[in-house]
């Protein structure tokens, strides 16, 4: 079989790579125009934005080509954008023109009901659910990852298009279409490569039906009423997280702090002074495992997506961190779910003096495996320089740059809050007033009963900043930010429970997915903080890393307490 893979250049298309490799297929990249005569099968794993996606074929001389290889027959499976492109167009690029295989537009879903993109594992139905020699290996009982912020809306009434339909979908009230079948042709929304086994299963399936069947898939009848129903299948998702870091012997750990504080306490000796600084910092860097293999233990377990977080790259340039790239590259060769790196995506200068923008870090990440990236303390410098400007970005911070070429569902902004705490707030006059919490009965004790605001911080809570979370939070939205992970300096590592306030706050100030983070300490912790602020995602990495509650667990309450969990 000629099995070849098509990159137009941007995104991260190593994923269905290693994807791929790992049931077994050998496969070749579409290098010139001429490679398209060679290939008798062709997987199309598009991710990043529409208009990236056709200028990029386009420029490389491969969109004719692609359209040719299509009308030839022979067998095409699109992903994502991949998918997308069969369309007529799509009005995330006016001026970008689909190949126009499929007589119908790709539209924005709507914000106003849920937040967008659409991010997560959601259920798909077949438009014809008695063709189940055309299943290709999709399951009504499984959930497959989407995560993007465009869609085909599912329309009855344009019957051409109709019947490409093979599955839908559904997001708030939204029914799209999930996946496209006829002929030579079948394509999905979502991602196989990162909808673990299930999805493993659909590539599997597809890739091993012999390429003449694959190309005669007969016109789909619909019998599906395709209607909304109450509700969607969209499931929360859990995160496993791990801080990385190099040990004092040079050796990258997984560690965990307290208040982010990663290294083991040393009581001062009886003959020292008692000294609190000194205290905290005498010790070792906590060693909670070797980030591949955790990463792999949570993949098995069940957790809907890792989070690697580079926790001293800030002091580095990330280019030269091969160990951790090295990271990212392994766990991506043995994990099938997505993966968010994080730490030290901004502008670097090498130590020769060679300037590195932080799309280029952040390219680097994408190439090694990572499907995000997350940003820190730059997306905190990125809001104050939009502010003193008045408001609007100008095109040039890390969040821009990186959402303009690889969509803003692949930038996440991780955000490091902590209380700063005020002793009238009556009296209060800044700017932060409507942020205040009152007076709740928890915080440190010297702290107990006095009201306080979020201020945001930078380099690993290290430094305050005159910043207010949730000025952060609408700043990142608007610059492009796909997703906005809430931390808390104030929670983490503390077992308490998630900052309840602070989660609530971030997630009634944007209309992108918010994910809680901090302070889980039990397995209801996690419904807790679904529940009450509506959150799509929750985050932890002590308890997980400790062993005391497993990722099942978390799943098991969600599911007793009617929270829609992936199984
Ligand atoms: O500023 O872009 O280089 O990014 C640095 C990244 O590293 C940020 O995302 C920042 O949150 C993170 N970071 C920096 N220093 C530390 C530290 O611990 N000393 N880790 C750190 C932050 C917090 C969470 C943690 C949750 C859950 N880690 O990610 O995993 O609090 O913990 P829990 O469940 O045990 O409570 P840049």
């Amino acid at each position: 079989m000629g099995l070849f893979l098509l990159d137009y250049g941007a995104g991260n298309v190593h994923s269905i790579a290693n994807s791929i490799k790992k049931l077994g297929f050998d496969f070749q990249w579409i290098s010139c125009p001429d490679d398209f005569r060679k290939a008798t099968t062709l997987v199309f794993p598009g991710v990043g934005a529409f208009e990236t996606a056709i200028e990029g074929l386009s420029s490389k001389g491969l969109l004719q080509p692609l359209r040719d290889y299509i009308n030839s027959g022979k067998p095409y499976f699109g992903i994502c954008i991949g998918m997308q492109v069969l369309f007529k167009s799509s009005t995330e690029s006016p001026f970008a023109h689909g190949l126009g295989c499929i007589p119908a537009p790709i539209d924005v879903f709507s914000n106003e009901d849920k937040s967008v993109p659409h991010m997560g594992w959601n259920s798909v139905e077949f438009i014809d659910p008695e063709d189940k020699d055309h299943y290709e290996g999709l399951e009504t009982s499984s959930h497959y990852y989407f995560v993007h912020s465009y869609r085909a809306e599912y329309d009855k009434s344009n019957s051409e298009a109709a019947q490409w339909v093979h599955s839908t979908s559904q997001y708030g009230q939204e029914v799209f279409v999930a996946s496209v079948r006829r002929g030579n042709v079948f394509g999905v929304q979502f991602h196989p490569e990162k909808s673990g086994l299930a999805g493993l299963k659909i590539l599997d399936t597809w890739l091993r039906k012999s390429e003449s069947a694959q190309a005669s898939a007969p016109t789909i009848v619909s019998r599906s009423p395709c209607l909304p129903k109450a509700c969607d299948g969209l499931t929360k998702r859990i995160i496993a997280c791990m801080d990385v870091r190099a040990n004092d012997d040079g050796d990258l750990v997984v560690t965990k702090g307290d208040q982010y504080n990663v290294r083991e306490k040393v009581l001062p000796s009886a003959t020292s002074p008692s000294n609190t600084v000194q205290a905290r910092t005498a010790g070792a860097v906590r060693n909670l495992g070797k980030p591949v293999l955790l990463a792999e233990q949570y993949f098995a377990e069940g957790a809907d997506e890792l989070c690697l977080l580079n926790i001293t790259s800030f002091r580095h340039s990330p280019l030269h961190d091969q160990p951790m790239l090295a990271v990212v590259r392994a766990a991506a060769t043995r994990i099938f779910i997505p993966l968010t790196i994080g730490g030290g995506i901004k502008d670097t200068v090498d130590p020769d003096g060679t300037k590195r923008p932080a799309l280029e870090v952040a390219g680097e990440y994408f190439r090694a495996g990572a499907d995000k990236v997350s940003m820190g303390s730059e997306a905190v410098y990125a809001v104050e320089r939009m502010l003193e400007r008045g408001g609007s970005g100008d095109g040039t911070s890390a969040i821009e740059t990186i959402a303009r070429v690889y969509g803003r569902q692949a930038v996440v902004v991780s955000i490091d809050p902590k209380r700063t705490y005020i002793d009238d707030p009556s009296s209060y006059s800044g700017p932060y007033k409507s942020e205040i919490v009152r007076g709740k009965p928890d915080g440190p004790e010297k702290d107990r009963g006095r009201a306080w605001w979020y201020q945001c911080t930078v380099s690993g809570g290290r430094e305050l900043r005159p910043l207010s979370v949730v000025q952060l939070a609408q700043g990142v939205e608007k610059l492009g930010a796909g997703e906005i992970l809430v931390n808390s300096i104030d929670r983490d590592g503390t077992g308490l429970g998630f900052d309840l306030d602070l989660v609530r706050l971030v997630k009634q100030s944007v209309r992108i997915p918010v994910v809680a983070s901090s302070g889980a300490g039990k397995a209801e912790h996690f419904t807790e903080v679904f529940e009450r602020t509506g959150v799509e995602a929750a985050l932890a990495a002590g308890i997980f890393h400790r062993g005391d509650v497993k990722i099942q667990d978390v799943k098991e309450a969600l599911r007793s307490a009617n929270v829609k969990a992936r199984s």
